[in-house]
């Protein structure tokens, strides 16, 4: 056990809620920082694990620090990702209770590096038989392909996820993993066309580049120089985009490996290799105009090598970068395109690829990781949930909005599994209680989120329209229809001067549980659209290449279906899907906080973790778990290890386990305001009590050891 009070001065506390001043953000941020200056980067809300980003390898990571968390109880150790992993593992297989871990905080906070490290535990601390060893390789090697792929260096991180993801892994009846399920959302595919001043488009690209041998780039007719490509130089030469921190090469050589690992066959590999030339290819294919203003394709070799790699005509091909096809109350009415227009579609073909390859490639992992006991029943499930956290920049668009409505929505699911569950709790084990105040933030989504009337519903409605639908008209409608919400704000001449100043003509401001954040409704309606030409999709359909045709079914632009779901709405759908796979489950939380903005180690900016502690409510989260009991227990479980610190408990307590428990609590001493007992379970305010409880078992357990040892000696 951390022998906190003697190193409270030092390390602060283990667990916030010992804090003398548990209300005083101050406090909490400077424990936070003691612990970080003593390397401790862990620590607890309750059973909320707050990380904190050390940006140095820390020897805490080893098999060793494995097996000292393995079966131990959250207070017996010192806080630790281990921990929350072994506690979820262990209700999992014991008591056959579902789980999630969800991560959240914001970039480069150390969300998918804790994440790694759950799945490392798991895979090392379940039982090892021959059979499940390839799936345990197989659940491993999705982190490198699916970085690779998802992942890109930004000015927050330089290996950054631009992908929502939650995975499922399966246990089989002795507690081995044996399968999984790999959810993703919302790539950044804008990505794939535009990367801010410093920051790099996806790994692959890169690692392809620097990694292929000649021949193999020679086929896919590439040049090794970055600077030839558009995509991968934002249209400016800003130097050579590679960076010290990534070894581009050599991580092509472990993507390649974990494809084999997934048992890929090889004309797969080859098939996503060629896509991903084509698009470096199709970033560098340009328009010229002819007299009438029609766009016409510039003969360069790019043009021809996505034609030649991925098997589609060459004309054909070229037509469909100039040309748009409207079905026009079944008649199909093609017209040229201008410049601009060609442009836009070249890229919007360059998102769709990229966006659709990565969902093929997710299932296709899937695939891989789906064994016969995925499809049973009753299977015990850990999920692990590594999203991003809350997010607002100096300007805010479409995707800050999906993203910080996702984080309203695990709001909402923090507040129903951790709060309300916890209050009715109390009511039902009939335990005397004043209810905390928190804030339910459900307005918020649905705000967002209601039928007919929510801003997605709005948005979607303007989509649709046709006519002259443009984001301002969008945002007069919600002006017009949200103007009462508590929660929206918007500028308008009746607005008080504050607001005018504050928010801007072409922006709404929404008040989120977490801060005010302002949106820039710019390309709000052309991205929930996300409308790529029926040509282009058609061009698509007739490739050679396997995966490719895949992603573009015929059928998609041939039959004359319901048009598909716009963007957000998508996004709303596969969030609900989240919620309800959660709610189903037992869940943990890791909350990780960013130090410093250097992304550099032995640096704390008190400033910047204020900011992350309010964001990710922590302050909320410890005034409620200080409000109530830090620990409870059935009775059962209560007097199965405590029951020695008692002569009338020791070694079986046949009656009540009620009155055992509190014969044990008079024992101890407890007094009357540091324990409740309820129906089933006894409830302990505070960890003090508990670590006295704990200190008198080891006491007493050491005793009875050395009793045995020296009745042996005197045997011997
Ligand atoms: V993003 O939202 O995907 O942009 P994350 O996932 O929150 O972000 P990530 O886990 O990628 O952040 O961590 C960023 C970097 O911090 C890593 O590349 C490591 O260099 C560093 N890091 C994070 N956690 C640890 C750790 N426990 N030990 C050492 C760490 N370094
Ligand atoms: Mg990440």
């Amino acid at each position: 056990m951390e022998r906190e009070l003697n190193e409270r001065d030092r390390a602060g506390v283990s667990d916030a809620v010992l804090l003398e001043d548990y209300t005083n953000e101050n406090s909490f941020i400077e424990n936070l920082e003691k612990r970080f200056n003593e390397n401790i980067i862990y620590t607890y809300i309750g059973q909320v694990l707050i990380s904190v980003n050390p940006y140095k390898e820390l020897s805490i990571y080893s098999e060793d620090d494995i097996e000292a968390y393995r079966k131990k109880y959250f207070f017996e150790v010192s806080p630790h990702v281990f921990s929350i992993s072994d506690n979820a593992f262990r209700l999992l297989i014991e008591e056959s209770r579902s789980q999630c871990i969800l991560i959240s905080g914001e970039s480069g906070s150390g969300k998918t590096e804790n994440s790694k490290k759950v799945l490392q535990y798991i895979a090392a601390a379940s039982g090892h038989i021959q059979s499940v060893e390839s799936v345990k390789d197989k659940l491993l090697q999705t982190n490198p392909i699916l970085e690779a792929f998802g992942n890109a260096k930004t000015n927050r991180n330089n290996n950054s996820s631009r992908f929502g993801k939650y995975m499922d892994i399966n246990f089989n009846w002795q507690g081995i993993p044996d399968g999984g399920n790999i959810l993703n959302y919302l790539l950044e595919k804008s990505r794939i066309i535009h990367q801010n001043a410093n920051e790099r488009n996806f790994h692959i690209f890169y690692q392809l580049l620097n990694g292929a041998d000649d021949s193999l780039l020679e086929k896919l007719h590439l040049k090794r120089d970055l600077n030839s490509y558009t995509y991968l130089s934002h249209g400016d030469k800003v130097g050579n985009m590679s960076d010290k921190n990534l070894d581009d090469a050599s991580n092509f050589k472990i993507v390649n490996n974990a494809w084999n690992t997934m048992e890929m066959p090889k004309e797969e590999q080859n098939s996503l290799i060629e896509i991903i030339a084509s698009v470096l290819h199709l970033g560098n294919v340009t328009f010229g105009e002819d007299e009438l203003a029609k766009a016409t394709v510039y003969e360069n070799e790019h043009v021809h090598a996505i034609s030649n790699i991925l098997g589609i005509n060459l004309d054909k091909l070229k037509h469909s970068l100039t040309h748009r096809t409207i079905d026009a109350n079944g008649d199909l009415v093609t017209s040229p395109l201008d410049r601009d227009m060609s442009f836009y579609g070249r890229d919007a073909l360059a998102k769709a690829v990229y966006a659709r390859l990565f969902d093929w490639l997710v299932k296709r992992i899937n695939t891989s990781l789906h064994t016969l006991s995925c499809e049973a029943i009753n299977h015990h499930v850990l999920g692990i949930l590594d999203i991003y956290g809350f997010e607002v920049f100096e300007t805010n668009m479409f995707e800050q909005l999906c993203i910080n409505f996702c984080n309203e929505k695990l709001q909402q699911l923090f507040i129903e599994l951790t709060l309300k569950q916890e209050q009715e709790e109390y009511l039902r084990e009939g335990i005397e209680w004043t209810p905390v105040s928190y804030f339910n933030n459900k307005v918020i989504c649905d705000l967002i989120e209601e039928k007919h009337v929510g801003i997605i519903a709005l948005m979607d409605e303007e989509c649709l329209r046709p006519g002259d639908a443009t984001d301002l008209t969008f945002l007069d409608k919600m002006n017009d229809r949200l103007a009462s919400h508590p929660h929206y704000i918007f500028n308008s001449s009746r607005a008080s001067l504050q607001i005018q100043k504050l928010v801007g003509r072409n922006e709404f401001q929404l008040r989120h549980y977490a801060g005010d954040v302002k949106y820039n409704v710019e390309g709000f309606l052309d991205k929930n659209n996300d409308l790529l030409f029926r040509n282009l999709k058609e061009a698509m359909s007739l490739s050679d290449n396997i995966i490719l045709k895949g992603l573009f079914p015929s059928s998609e632009y041939l039959t004359s279906r319901k048009r598909p779901d716009t963007a957000i709405t998508q996004f709303k759908n596969s969030l609900n899907n989240l919620m309800e796979i959660l709610i189903s489950k037992e869940p943990s939380y890791i909350r990780c906080i960013k130090p410093n903005d250097i992304q550099g180690p032995n640096s704390f900016n008190v400033e910047l973790v204020r900011h992350q502690v309010k964001y990710l409510g922590l302050m909320e989260n410890l005034r409620v778990r200080r409000a109530g009991f830090a620990y409870r227990r059935t009775y059962e479980a209560f007097l199965e290890r405590y029951k020695c610190l008692s002569k009338k408990t020791w070694p079986n307590w046949k009656g009540d386990p009620r009155v055992g428990v509190q014969i044990i609590a008079d024992e101890l001493s407890y007094g009357t305001n540091d324990y409740r007992m309820g129906k089933t379970k006894i409830f302990i305010r505070l960890p003090k009590t508990l670590f006295q409880t704990e200190d008198a078992f080891q006491l007493r357990k050491n005793y009875v050891a050395s009793l045995i040892q020296a009745r042996w000696k005197g045997k011997l």
